[in-house]
């Protein structure tokens, strides 16, 4: 029989229950799906739809056992844990669900049937990009070892229609162009249109004593917007266990239409339902500086206010009294963005189930739990008075309540420290005052933490020490980790596969299982078969960036990558001023000896960041003079990779030699990067900052090439009067690379072109200690390419960085904050 007629598919289809589906039926399901889901032919179906279609083939199988799931967690009573999070970067889903359900093989054999390499219909896919960087990318690793170490736990985000804008270089710089990744269809999610929950904003707060003489808030008039619920399926590796990422897409609400439409505006309906609708529209491009615009707090208070409706009805789905309510469930505030859930809370406790303020605040406190990503300064949130109480006025109320009773007790506990109160209020009081949402989300949880020893201690000692006195008991710290399914498994499978054939496939949900590998580090053969597998990647590598920018590199040469967002704080400028040496070095003496390398450079800059954007031109620019030079032909190469995403780190972490982690001291929270890197055995030039710490801890300091101040160090330096002057007047090196930037070496049509960037480090006190580390950043390069030309010794670090990795999984920091701070078990 035709495989291909309708009847033939209904009966296959209904042969097989979805819950064991074979591999035959995966073909069948796929040409099912292309024609009656997506209404396309299925004879010769195109790369695109069969990428469609088998999406919603795995759709078909994630559903199931997702209903499953949240069977098992009613039926158990499980304390659940919801994790909210402006900002999720899940990635590409393709691979990594086949590779939890365990239908890779399965999948490439029905692929090959129709045609199709798993490769190319894999390319189909674009990936959301609801995320800025890291803090995005943590709550995706998160939710993968949630499922994974089956937690009953949910995530909560928003479903922007447009993710982190999709950057181009054009001309050597920055250019930013809409993501519209909605455009193709959605096949991974479940749309609930019949599914909202009302979100309210605005109006005015009318205070009224009831018949019982109880004082009440009513919030009169405002407008609403509807949230209404998208699914994404996380699936547990081969555990038959799938959570869910709730994301919330705003439309109209009906009532607001109609009264439109009733007074005959019909036009003036159209376009209230267009303004609703933009509170989804966007992802903010900007982190680490957040920008303040009412757009921006409306949609972390409709991502909260939907949420905890959710919440809420399944707990009273229980009819269990509010005073459990901590006892079932957490809320963990993935940084201070959805913070206005503390206020939330007490306003459906005192507000609407009327209880009185203590006993809604002994459960608020008992519920929430905050993590911290970042202290610099500019990042720390505030929003302004005005604009708050203009959208969420009976918030604001609610926390100048919370604050009132606060520094009365802080009052109490510190009398003789009046300063104290001004600086711990959650008020921050001047010319304008602010709310400050770090204070909020402190007072308001029974867990504060970091996300890296080193960031903890800075929190404790630094930026939050008064509250820490206050609430010792409250900080702690987690370090960030990484899902190896994704990280190794998945981008880099030859190298997965070489690990499993000598220590077998557990390491895989049990990392520290990597240690095995360390035996084999002295192995001769397991170093050739390590540096082989290694060797192919960078000829992968090699092969996309000479198709993407049109630059020959040497797949032998040493690859040294510095991909993340760009922030002054981050060092690309550190970074291409080293590159500028080493072009000067080879300039003066062409056989100098200099081992061949390939710079490779990639990241996004916030639009409005001026510094950022224009470092971002600067290497292009110092990328153009070096390719093009004669005199250095192989021995350097400078490549900017457009468009850093989850898909492009796929393909650079398992083809990196030397992984860039150079933050001025004290400032990068953790980085995760560094891990995905050292995972898949890149060894690493860093700074003593974040994770890199941990990391040297567990490699050791033959494996990891250290450099520059020490926090203490920076911060000193700041305090008795850096500077950045007196590097320039006494390293010469350091000088000549200065004057080519300022003197339009780089830029020829336009001499001063780069001149502010030199003016920033020698003029404006330079921030960020570029020149200040610059010394020994140069000489620890020098460590490294020495390193690199013995090929062995450099095989034997890389495979002990990756064996020594255990400890950054992403299962093990789950496992502690369920341990430690959620008090939750698997199902
Ligand atoms: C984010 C945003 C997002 C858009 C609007 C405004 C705004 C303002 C501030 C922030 C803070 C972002 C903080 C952040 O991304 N921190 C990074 O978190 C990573 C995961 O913990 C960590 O590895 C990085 O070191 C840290 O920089």
């Amino acid at each position: 029989m035709d495989s291909t007629t309708p009847e033939a598919l209904a009966g296959m289809r209904e042969t097989a229950s979805p819950a064991t589906l074979p591999a035959d039926t995966l073909k069948a399901d796929i040409l099912w799906h292309v024609l009656y889901s997506l209404g396309r032919d299925n004879e010769r179906p195109d790369r695109q739809t069969v990428f469609r279609a088998l999406a919603l083939a795995l759709r078909d199988r994630l559903v199931e056992k997702w209903i499953a799931s949240q069977r098992a967690i009613y039926a158990k009573s499980s304390k659940r844990v919801y994790y909210l999070s402006l900002e999720f970067l899940p990635g590409p889903f393709l691979r990594q669900n086949l590779i939890a359900l365990g239908l890779e093989k399965e999948a490439r054999d029905a692929l090959t049937e129709l045609g199709f390499t798993l490769d190319d219909v894999a390319g189909e896919e674009w990936e959301p990009g609801l995320g800025n960087g890291g803090l995005g990318r943590l709550a995706s690793c998160y939710l993968d070892s949630m499922a994974a170490l089956r937690l009953p736990a949910y995530g909560y985000g928003i479903r922007y229609a447009f993710g982190i804008f999709h950057q181009l270089i054009r001309d050597g710089q920055q250019v930013e162009r809409a993501d519209n990744w909605l455009r193709g269809g959605q096949h991974w999610e479940f749309e609930r249109t019949h599914y909202m929950h009302p979100v309210r904003f605005y109006g005015s707060v009318r205070e009224w004593v009831d018949e019982q003489g109880r004082l009440r808030h009513t919030l009169e008039g405002g407008s609403t917007v509807m949230a209404m619920a998208c699914d994404m399926f996380i699936p547990g590796y081969r555990n038959d266990y799938v959570l869910n990422m709730r994301l919330w897409a705003a439309k109209s609400s009906r009532e607001f239409e109609f009264s439109f439409f009733n007074t005959g505006d019909y036009i003036g309906a159209v376009e209230k339902k267009i303004r609703d609708e933009n509170i989804s529209m966007v992802l903010y491009p900007n982190d680490e500086a957040p920008e303040g615009k009412e757009l921006r707090l409306k949609q972390q208070f409709f991502l909260v206010s939907a949420t905890m409706q959710d919440i809420v009805r399944r707990f009273r789905k229980k009819g269990v009294a509010w005073d459990q309510f901590p006892r079932k469930n957490v809320i963990h505030l993935n940084e201070t963005h959805p913070a206005v859930a503390i206020p939330e809370l007490m306003r459906l406790l005192v507000d609407e189930e009327l209880l009185p303020w203590e006993e809604a605040w002994y459960i608020c406190v008992r519920t929430f739990a905050y993590t911290n990503h970042t202290v610099l300064p500019e990042a720390l949130e505030v929003w302004p008075e005005e604009l708050f109480r203009k959208v969420l006025p009976r918030h604001l109320q609610i926390i100048y309540e919370i604050n009132r009773r606060f520094l009365h007790d802080v009052r109490r506990q510190f009398p003789h420290d009046p300063g104290l109160l001004a600086r711990v209020s959650l008020i921050h009081e001047g010319e304008q005052r602010f709310v400050r949402m770090s204070h909020l989300a402190i007072v308001g949880s029974f867990s504060v933490n970091g996300v890296s020893a080193h960031h903890s201690n800075i929190i404790k000692e630094s930026i939050f020490n008064e509250f820490y006195k206050i609430f010792p008991e409250r900080f702690n710290n987690k370090t960030n980790g990484i899902t190896p399914r994704r990280w190794l498994r998945q981008c880099n499978p030859t190298l997965a596969w070489l690990i499993t054939e000598h220590i077998g496939t557990e390491w895989l949900t049990d990392l520290e299982q990597l240690k095995k590998l360390e035996p084999y580090a002295e192995s001769a053969g397991f170093q050739k078969a390590w540096m082989e597998v290694r060797l192919r990647n960078k000829q992968k590598l090699a092969e996309y960036i000479h198709a993407k920018n049109g630059i020959t590199i040497l797949p032998e040469s040493l690859y040294d990558v510095h991909v993340k967002r760009f922030h002054e704080y981050k060092r690309q400028l550190l970074n291409i001023l080293h590159v500028i040496t080493l072009y000067n070095r080879i300039r003066r003496d062409p056989d100098a000896g200099i081992v061949p390398r390939t710079f490779i450079f990639g990241g996004k800059a916030a639009p409005g960041y001026y510094m950022a954007k224009h470092i971002i031109q600067l290497i292009n620019a110092v990328g153009y003079t070096i390719n093009t030079d004669p005199r250095v032909g192989d021995m350097l190469k400078v490549v900017f990779l457009q468009n850093y995403c989850v898909t492009l780190a796929e393909r650079i972490m398992p083809a990196t030699d030397l992984s860039e982690q150079i933050s001025t001291a004290g400032m990068e929270a953790s980085g995760t990067g560094n891990m995905k890197f050292a995972l898949n055995g890149a060894i690493t030039i860093g700074t003593h900052d974040g994770a890199n710490i941990e990391m040297l801890e567990h490699v050791g300091d033959e494996n990891l090439f250290l450099f520059g101040l020490l926090s203490h160090e920076v911060e000193d330096l700041r305090r008795q009067g850096y500077n950045p002057r007196t590097f320039y007047e006494t390293d010469s090196e350091l000088r000549e690379v200065l004057d080519m930037i300022s003197g339009g070496y780089f830029s020829p049509g336009d001499p001063h072109m780069f001149r502010d960037i030199v003016e920033s480090l020698l003029n404006h006190g330079d921030r960020y200690m570029v020149l200040a580390d610059f010394r020994s950043y140069a000489y620890r390069q020098q460590d490294a390419a020495r390193a690199y030309l013995d090929q062995p010794g450099w095989a034997r670090r890389s495979m002990l960085n990756t064996a020594r990795m255990g400890f950054f999984s992403s299962d093990r920091s789950m496992g502690e904050y369920a341990r430690d701070i959620w008090g939750v078990e698997g199902v």
